[in-house]
């Protein structure tokens, strides 16, 4: 039987990785590492800690003895490495831990791989690193080809890491595969990112905070079409090679944020223009050509249904979201939005 250790497997994509593998390739161990900073939530988890092929291991990526130490005990034959602070706000206000966690942290797991050799390592990046688009140019898509050039210290950090990650490929042979994937949305994402802060402000009827004009444009996938590909990736992609993941479901951040009030029955006045992001990022746009010719990968949710269904999944688990809503994050919502 394979053994994958899965970082970050506490947080929002990583959590939904482990809940489709599960259903996918049950003849799997899975090992989660994951330090459970304020994004990971072992109540996600609670479901499956019992199950008797996976095992939960509390620990931070850039712990050398605590990451090899996993690695002695599990020995994994693919480590997927979704551990990294991921908020592009956070990284504005305090940039050290992205840098840390999101670099160091990704050469002391492929560090560990090369130690323990054989280990197939996938590092899950972002469409951040390749900068913007033009809102007027909707002719233009991200490629793998096109250069990194990032805004944000998160995107930058991402960036490094993906550098690092082929770096070990071509100086040691160590077998990697990076995914760039476009901004994900689904049941369990922590109410900081756009969808989810919106369903739970819209349902409190609290104020909408739209970064500036709202005309921003993201590609969005359903979080289950993003684990599908990393499986796809991990089981038959090129080592070496990079692969976006996303594409033809861009949106303007206002059109998205009007969809989710008439979902939810609330009046647009609730919406607020409030100052924006620094360095705001204007278009993605993924162009899947590479994943779909080499793998037949596509996404498969359609926006509309996505929406339908992430927002059926916040009504019915109030519990998870109001935890996280009522606690320190009371804190930072103001510190982030009370001057804005
Ligand atoms: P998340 O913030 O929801 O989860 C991150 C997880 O990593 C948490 O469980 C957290 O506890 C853990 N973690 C943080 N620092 C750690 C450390 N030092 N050691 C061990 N664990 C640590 O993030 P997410 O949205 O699920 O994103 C997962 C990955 O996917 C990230 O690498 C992110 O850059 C990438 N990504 C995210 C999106 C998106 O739209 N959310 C899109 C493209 C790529
Ligand atoms: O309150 C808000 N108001 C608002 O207008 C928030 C939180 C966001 N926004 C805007 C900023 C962006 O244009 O919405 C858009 C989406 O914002 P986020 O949810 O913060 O996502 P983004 O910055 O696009 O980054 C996401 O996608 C790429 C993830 O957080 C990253 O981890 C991923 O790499």
């Amino acid at each position: 039987m394979k053994t994958i250790l899965v970082t970050g497997g506490a947080g929002f994509i990583g959590s939904n990785f482990i809940f489709y593998m599960m259903k996918q390739t049950p003849k799997m161990r899975i090992v989660c590492y994951d330090k459970l900073t304020y994004a990971g939530n072992l109540s996600t988890l609670r479901p499956i800690m019992d199950a008797p092929d996976f095992r939960f291991v509390k620990g931070d990526v850039c712990d050398r003895e605590a990451v090899f130490r996993v690695f002695e005990e599990e020995r994994p034959d693919v480590v997927v490495n979704f551990a990294a602070e991921s908020h592009v706000d956070r990284s504005i206000e305090d940039p050290g831990v992205f840098l840390r966690t999101n670099i160091l942290g990704t050469q002391t797991l492929m560090d560990a791989c090369r130690a323990y050799g054989g280990v197939r390592y996938h590092q899950v990046s972002t469409d951040e690193v390749y900068g913007d688009l033009p809102l007027d140019r909707p002719d233009l898509f991200f490629t793998e080809e096109t250069p990194i050039c990032t805004s944000s210290p998160y995107a930058a950090s991402k960036a490094a890491a993906d550098l690092l990650a082929l770096s070990y490929f071509r100086t040691y042979g160590l077998p990697v595969t990076i995914s760039r994937c476009s901004n994900n949305y689904g049941p369990y994402q922590f109410p900081e990112k756009l969808i989810p802060l919106m369903i739970a402000n819209a349902l409190a009827d609290k104020p909408l905070p739209v970064y500036g004009t709202g005309e921003n444009v993201r590609d969005w996938l359903y979080v289950e079409d993003h684990c599908r590909a990393i499986d796809l990736i991990i089981r038959e992609g090129r080592v070496g090679e990079v692969y976006n993941i996303g594409g033809h479901n861009e949106l303007t951040n206002i059109e998205l944020v009007k969809m989710i009030c008439r979902e939810l029955g609330r009046p647009e006045s609730l919406i607020t223009h409030v100052a924006d992001r620094k360095g705001h990022d204007r278009r993605y746009a993924i162009d899947p050509k590479k994943i779909h010719g080499e793998l037949g990968w596509l996404p498969e949710t359609k926006l509309a249904d996505g929406l339908k269904r992430t927002i059926a999944w916040y009504l019915e688990n109030r519990p998870w979201w109001e935890e996280i809503v009522s606690g320190e994050y009371q804190e930072y919502y103001r510190k982030m939005y009370g001057a804005r």
